[in-house]
C-alpha cells in the first residue's frame, strides 16, 4: 500500500480548521487535524507546500520513521507550526493503520485501561451567581468535573467567560481584541467564587481553573495557597511556561495541583516540569504536540513521575483531534481528565463522528480507525475567516500575556 494522495482541507463552520486527508493506492484515506487557532494558514501551507509532496508514494504503514523523517528531516525542530503538521500526518497514518487492522485505534494501542473518558466541561459566568447556575447545568448532565471562570469585578471582559455559554470562542476579530487585565483585582476576587462553588457543590465535584499564564510564580503560589480549602483538582497554566524553573517557586508554597502544556509542542518542552514533579497533569494535545506517537511518549515519560494526562479539548482542536484524544485516553494507563468543550452543530456536521457523551464519560467510536470523517462537500460551503486571540494589556497599556 502507498500514499497516493495528499489533501489540505481548510473549512470555517463556525470557527477555522485545518484537516490533512491522506488517501492511499487502495482508496483507504485518514484524517489528521492540524488546526492551530489564529494562526491556521501557516499550517496549512506547511502541509500543503512542503510536507505532500514528501509522503506520495511512502508506505503509510511507516507511522515511526514517517514521524522522524519529518521531525529531524526538516532540520528546524518543534515550534508549533512544524509539530502541528508532524501531527496531522501522524494521525492520519494511524487513522490508515486501524482501517487496515480492522480495530479502533486504541486497541492498537494497547486497549482499553478504563471503562470511559471522565470529561470536564466549562461552567462560566459574569458573576457569582451566574456561574452557580452553570454548574449546576453541567452537573445534571452528568459532568464530574467542572472548570469554574468568572468575571472579575471592575473589568471590562476576562478570558474564559463568554455570553454563548457552550461554545466559547475567543479568536473573535481578524485584528485582536484589546483586554485589560489586573492581577490585583484578579487575585482579590477568585478565592470568594470558589467558596462559593465548594458550598454550593460539596466536596465531591472535581473543581479546576484556568489562570491562562497570566501571572508570576510568587503570585501563583499565593492563588494556589489562598484555593487550599476548596480543594481544586488543578491550577491551570498559571505562569508562561518558557521558564521553567519558576515552577518550583509555586510548589514549594502550595498543595493546590497544577497543570500545564496546551501552548507545549515536544516532550523537550515538559521534560523538566515533568521529570521534577513540578505539575501533577500534562496537558498537551493531540494536534499541538506531533500526533498520537508523540503524545504517547510524553504520557508515559509523565507516567514515570506520577504525573497525569489532562489532554487540552477546547473547540479550536478539530472533532478529529478529539477523536484522536479519546483512543490514548482510554488506552493509557496514567489517565487524568480530558477537556471537552462542545462543538457547534455546524462544525458537527462537516465533522461526522462516532465518539459520543454519556453520564459525564466520553467513550471512542468502536469502527475502525479514529471513527471520524469529514464531509468535504459541507466544508467547502464554509470558507476561510481570518481570526486572531485577543491581546491583553494592564490598566497602563503595557501588554501583558493573554
Ligand atoms: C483551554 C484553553 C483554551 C485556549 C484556546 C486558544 O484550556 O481550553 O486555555 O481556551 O485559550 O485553545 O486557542
Ligand atoms: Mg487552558
Amino acid at each position: 500500500m502507498k500514499i497516493a494522495d495528499v489533501r489540505v482541507i481548510v473549512t470555517c463552520p463556525d470557527r477555522n480548521f485545518v484537516t490533512l486527508k491522506i488517501v492511499t493506492d487502495e482508496g483507504v484515506y485518514g484524517l489528521g487535524d492540524a488546526t492551530l487557532n489564529g494562526r491556521e494558514l501557516a499550517v496549512a501551507s506547511y502541509l500543503r507546500d512542503h510536507v505532500a509532496p514528501l509522503l506520495i508514494g511512502r508506505d503509510p504503514s511507516r507511522i515511526e520513521d514517517t514521524w522522524q523523517y519529518l521531525y529531524k528531516g526538516a532540520y528546524w525542530r518543534r515550534g508549533p507550526v512544524t509539530m502541528s503538521a508532524i501531527a496531522a500526518v501522524d494521525t492520519a497514518l494511524w487513522d490508515i493503520l486501524g482501517k487496515v487492522a480492522g480495530l479502533p485505534v486504541y486497541k492498537l494501542l494497547g486497549g482499553r485501561s478504563r471503562d470511559g473518558v471522565t470529561v470536564y466541561g466549562h461552567a462560566n459566568g459574569e458573576t457569582v451567581d451566574d456561574v452557580l447556575v452553570e454548574v449546576a447545568r453541567y452537573v445534571e448532565m452528568g459532568y464530574r468535573a467542572v472548570r469554574v471562570q468568572t468575571g472579575v469585578p471592575g473589568l471590562a471582559s476576562t478570558y474564559g467567560v463568554s455570553h454563548d455559554k457552550t461554545f466559547y470562542e475567543p479568536a473573535d476579530a481578524a485584528v485582536p481584541t484589546e483586554n485589560v487585565w489586573s492581577t490585583e483585582r484578579y487575585l482579590a476576587h477568585v478565592p470568594s467564587v470558589f467558596a462559593r462553588v465548594r458550598e454550593e457543590f460539596g466536596p465531591t465535584l472535581k473543581l479546576l481553573h484556568d489562570v491562562h499564564h497570566r501571572l508570576t510564580p510568587i503570585e501563583a503560589a499565593r492563588l494556589g495557597k489562598s484555593l487550599e480549602p476548596y480543594a481544586l483538582t488543578w491550577m491551570e497554566d498559571p505562569v508562561p511556561a518558557e521558564l521553567q524553573e519558576g515552577f518550583r517557586l509555586i510548589r514549594r508554597n502550595t498543595t493546590t495541583p497544577i497543570a500545564v502544556g496546551e501552548v507545549f509542542n515536544t516532550i523537550w518542552d515538559c521534560e523538566q516540569l515533568i521529570r521534577e514533579q513540578l505539575i501533577d497533569y500534562i496537558r498537551t494535545t493531540v494536534v499541538h504536540a506531533g500526533g498520537i506517537s508523540h503524545l504517547r511518549r510524553i504520557f508515559d515519560l509523565a507516567a514515570l513521575h506520577h504525573v497525569r494526562s489532562g489532554s487540552h479539548g477546547a473547540t479550536d482542536l478539530s472533532p478529529v483531534c478529539m477523536a484522536a484524544a479519546l483512543h490514548l485516553d482510554v488506552a493509557i494507563p496514567n489517565f487524568g481528565l480530558q477537556e471537552y468543550m462542545r462543538h457547534t452543530e455546524a462544525t458537527d456536521a462537516v465533522f461526522p463522528h462516532g465518539y459520543h457523551y454519556a453520564g459525564g464519560y466520553l467513550q471512542p467510536a468502536e469502527t475502525p480507525g479514529l471513527g471520524v470523517d469529514i464531509d468535504e462537500e459541507l466544508a467547502a460551503q464554509y470558507p476561510y475567516r481570518p481570526a486572531s486571540l485577543p491581546v491583553n494589556r494592564l490598566e497602563d497599556g503595557t501588554l501583558h500575556s493573554w
